[in-house]
């Protein structure tokens, strides 16, 4: 496809109804806008444009589809595979001023959001009214809603709740012709026609902007108990998980995380915690709407964990301490990153097959030499796996860890799962799509593509090349 540049007739065109806030030429500005939390990648887009509200975001997709500009929609900037980096340069579409809760519904448990309201923001808000957002990101306190239905994000609490695919109803969408549609119905239950919600949900920005989101909501379970639980094996952590499921127990909480993601993130924040406790941890929290249902479910835990080697048991019923344990968690990703030039894939198989991945993972790092911190939704079967650079050199980097990547990635497969559970294909997992589809797919997906955006203007070349 042959872009057209953009040029100062096209900015003109944008100044009729943009004000100089809403439109960024500036290098020094446009530098953030060519950035995610992706690796050390930096793509520079020729501009920036913020809209106000749909008619403009409808107007710039018009503009831009008839004169081949390509668009880069864009949230807060906290994706990890590169799917808001504008790789083809033009236009990054900033949907950082849609930031308004539109209507938050107590009769039917819904709230309608504008796609940059921050994830965290939201679940405050309904947690007011007695109601809970379930999908909580480890960036929960600043990744966009618009961008976790760009991934359909998770977080921990989906293997109790779900992913944030299960919470969208319907979607406001200016499509790359600038068009504007509803894709559903404010309902809980739709068997109309193809569910054209679902497909836009996890298309990463590629089919259309998201510019108003219907999500479901569910009552608030007030009263909530944390564990931390330390092991002398990661494997008997691991298995741990299926074992707890089977024991009756959908915990709200079944994360992973292993000896060096808790001291790196202990030592990082300065936070009280003997980290010689284990060699990995499980973080397990159970939630109730009746605070004596907490204990029988801690309970059956407690047996499975013991089952299982346990050396040590934290329980965490004080607000602090569930702070700290929490913060532990969601704080090893950021930290990882900050340690080295990382690449980070997003492992996802079976619940009862994460032994064995956990195995491989250690098994290529001894084979390829390189160091990785593992944690993540053990609940879900999904494991983040943070690759250092370290002192590993650019040849070793660039053409040798590809290969190992790729058996990882096979052995996910070959274990009943696939090579991302929540933080998409993007730029950087482009390459390994194929381990897990077959050209008709590529054919059925690149025909989806040629639908909504035949001049292929909107975020092009993430997924697959098009
Ligand atoms: C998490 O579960 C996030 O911590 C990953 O999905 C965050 O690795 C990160 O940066
Ligand atoms: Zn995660």
């Amino acid at each position: 496809m042959d872009y057209k540049a953009l040029n100062a007739t096209d900015i003109k065109y944008f100044e009729n109804f943009l004000n100089e806030h809403q439109i960024i030429t500036d290098k020094t500005s446009l530098n953030k806008y060519g950035r995610d939390y992706t690796e050390d990648l930096f793509f520079e887009p020729s501009a920036v444009l913020i809209p106000e509200n749909v008619n403009e975001i409808s107007q710039i997709m018009k503009y831009c589809n008839e004169h081949l500009i390509p668009v880069t929609p864009r949230g807060s900037g906290t994706g990890l595979s590169g799917g808001c980096l504008p790789v083809k340069k033009g236009i990054v579409l900033s949907l950082e001023r849609f930031n308004k809760i539109l209507s938050i519904d107590t009769e039917n448990y819904q709230a309608i959001v504008e796609p940059g309201v921050i994830n965290e923001d939201l679940q405050n808000k309904v947690q007011a009214f007695k109601m809970f957002y379930p999908p909580d990101p480890a960036s929960k306190g600043s990744c966009t809603l618009g961008g976790n239905v760009a991934h359909s994000s998770g977080g921990p609490r989906c293997v109790k709740y779900g992913t944030t695919r299960d919470y969208v109803l319907n979607l406001e969408v200016v499509l790359p012709n600038g068009e504007i549609i509803q894709t559903g119905a404010n309902v809980l239950k739709n068997s109309t026609g193809y569910n054209l919600t679902q497909l836009m949900v996890g298309s990463e920005g590629t089919l259309g902007i998201v510019t108003k989101i219907t999500l479901k909501l569910l009552p608030y379970p007030s009263f909530n108990t944390l564990l931390m639980a330390a092991f002398d094996s990661a494997l008997d952590a691991c298995r741990c998980v299926p074992a707890i499921l089977n024991a009756g127990i959908i915990p709200s909480a079944l994360e992973f995380m292993d000896k060096r993601g808790v001291e790196l993130s202990t030592n990082s924040h300065q936070i009280g915690f003997d980290t010689n406790q284990g060699n990995a941890y499980l973080l397990i929290e159970v939630d109730a709407f009746d605070a004596d249902y907490l204990m029988p479910q801690c309970e059956k835990i407690y047996e499975v964990l013991e089952q299982h080697n346990v050396k040590n048991i934290l329980i965490a019923e004080d607000a602090a301490t569930k702070e700290k344990f929490w913060k532990i968690r969601r704080s090893i990703g950021e930290v990882v990153k900050k340690l080295s030039i990382y690449k980070e894939e997003d492992t996802v198989v079976t619940r009862g097959n994460l032994p064995e991945i956990y195995d491989y993972i250690n098994f290529l790092s001894k084979e390829y030499g390189f160091d990785c911190i593992c944690y993540g939704h053990a609940g879900d079967g999904n494991l983040h796996v943070n690759i250092l650079k370290q002192n590993m050199s650019d040849e070793k980097w660039e053409q040798e860890l590809p290969k190992a990547i790729r058996l990882l990635f096979e052995k996910c497969k070959a274990l009943g799962g696939t090579i991302s559970g929540e933080h998409g294909i993007g730029l950087v997992q482009k390459p390994y799509l194929d381990v897990v589809f077959q050209p008709i797919h590529f054919h059925l997906m690149k025909g989806i593509k040629s639908i909504f955006d035949p001049n292929n203007i909107l975020n092009p070349d993430k997924i697959f090349n098009n």
